[in-house]
């Protein structure tokens, strides 16, 4: 450990917290990383933590023989509201497999086929509000708009649950309480562990009456499907949970973790992709010749179809690109962790207990020069051209994690994304206020802070 380099102003007891912020926690470590290289060590309140950014390093903590995801920090401190459901379960818990092998089928390519004209309907509710914030020169506020689409989707792909999000001024309830429950997440890392309990006392009462009201939402949401079973299955997730045993072993999930999982799907299914379609909204407003050349991708594959259909999404390789190049500068979920499943030596250099762990700081390794150049900052979709991802070293872009425990949902994520993505190119004209300059917000996940744009009728084609 000693040989790991650390901030240099080390103060006894609190540890390296000078210059670090509570509430820009990932921020701050994307600039450590630029000070003390591919691995660095930060100490919080007596705590020790190493983070790895390094391609080289990263590449081997995705060696699945030696090395497993590690529930620790953010994601830990989700235990109370996501339990053992498949994004917070330790590797050890029966029920992620479980859970893993019944719920794999729900994002299989004819299940995706399944969710597209429910998505598509989302959508249509999304341009109706922007067609009425344009024809009344109103700004549009990104994020906001972004987290209604993709709640809406994820709970009515996956649930049957219509949160009624577009017709409402304000966030849904479940949203704000989602929302409580992530910060406190990632601010209960920030506070020395003996003072935790007088610091966040008010905090820990309303988290609390936030996981409180999750949990309501959610056996509210399957006493509902439970009602009206018989009249034939939805095929959606909550029927995969509720009614699908495991193929080998026939076991089926639990009442309680049924609402886990619930809980784990309308979260983790909703907050990043929302955050990665903003930052690509972001980008494409900053890079007209970008957004113009994705606009003409979307005439020439969609033509006038009303409704793309399925197969017409994923042709939308440049809309692909630019969503890829989003995620690689702000990957939405900023990090994963990995533990030694043995004692192991990291790198060839550094050894490591069986159950150390590291964080893989994705951000940074999206930014190491020696893999993405020394304009590693720059916005530029054609990293992902074929040729370029074919010569690239594997495990140097990791937007959805690696291995076993990677995302789920990543197909669902990105074709959620394109296809909407596409909508909107081919609708409007997206005009970036003259003042935005890009400020991130943390709560586990990233956001584009105050994100707001004009929208213009497209300019006919050329
Ligand atoms: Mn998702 C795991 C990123 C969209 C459901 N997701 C992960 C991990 C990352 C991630 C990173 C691994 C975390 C870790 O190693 O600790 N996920 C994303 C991003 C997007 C995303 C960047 C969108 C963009 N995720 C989605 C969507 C769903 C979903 C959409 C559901 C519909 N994700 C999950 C689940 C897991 C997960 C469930 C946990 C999988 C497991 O451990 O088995």
């Amino acid at each position: 450990l000693h040989r790991i380099p650390h901030p240099p102003h080390r103060l006894p007891l609190l540890g390296d917290v000078v210059g670090a912020g509570r509430r820009t926690p990932m921020q701050d470590s994307l600039r450590y990383a630029r000070q003390l290289g591919p691995i660095f060590r930060r100490r919080v309140f007596g705590k020790e933590f190493v983070f790895v950014w390094g391609a080289a390093l990263a590449a081997d903590l995705a060696d699945e023989t030696r090395f497993a995801k590690h529930v620790g920090l953010g994601v830990a401190n989700l235990r109370p509201v996501a339990g053992d459901g498949l994004f917070t379960a330790y590797n050890h818990e029966p029920n992620w497999q479980l859970a893993h092998d019944v719920l794999a089928p729900g994002f299989s390519r004819e299940a995706m086929a399944g969710y597209h004209l429910t998505m598509l309907d989302v959508a249509a509710r999304l341009t109706d509000a922007w067609d009425r914030a344009r024809a009344a020169g109103r700004a549009v506020d990104v994020p906001g708009d972004m987290t209604k689409l993709t709640l809406e989707t994820i709970a009515r792909t996956g649930f049957g649950h219509d949160f009624g999000s577009f017709e409402r001024s304000r966030p849904h309830p479940f949203v704000t309480a989602m929302v409580g429950t992530l910060t406190h997440a990632q601010r209960i890392n920030t506070v020395p562990a003996p003072l935790a309990p007088w610091l966040l006392r008010g905090a820990g009462r309303r988290n609390a009456a936030d996981i409180a009201y999750l949990n309501r939402t959610v056996d509210d949401l399957v006493r509902d499907r439970r009602a009206a079973r018989g009249e034939g299955g939805a095929g959606d997730l909550l029927d995969r949970m509720l009614e699908t045993a495991h193929p080998e072993t026939g076991e089926r999930l639990s009442p309680e973790n049924v609402r886990r999982q619930v809980i784990t799907f309308l979260v983790a299914g909703h907050e990043t992709t929302s955050g990665a379609l903003s930052f690509a909204l972001h980008y494409l407003s900053q890079h007209p010749d970008v957004a113009a050349r994705a606009r003409a991708e979307v005439d020439r594959v969609w033509g006038d179809t009303e409704a793309p259909g399925y197969e017409q999404v994923a042709r939308l390789r440049y809309v692909r690109r630019v969503l890829d190049e989003s995620l690689r500068l702000w990957p939405t979920a900023p990090a994963f962790a990995r533990e030694a499943r043995e004692d192991t030596v990291l790198g060839g250099a550094h050894p490591m207990r069986r159950g150390a762990w590291a964080l893989v700081l994705t951000g940074m390794l999206h930014r190491d020069p020696e893999v993405w150049g020394p304009d590693a900052e720059r916005f530029d979709p054609d990293r992902f051209d074929a040729q370029a991802v074919r010569s690239r070293a594997p495990h140097t872009f990791k937007p959805f994690g690696t291995g076993a425990r990677a995302c789920i949902g990543r197909q669902f994520a990105l074709h959620e994304a394109t296809l909407v993505l596409g909508l909107l190119l081919r609708r409007y004209e997206l005009r970036a206020e003259p003042e935005y300059r890009l400020r991130v917000t943390e709560r586990l996940t990233l956001m584009p802070q105050g994100l707001r744009l004009r929208l213009e009728r497209r300019a006919p084609a050329a």
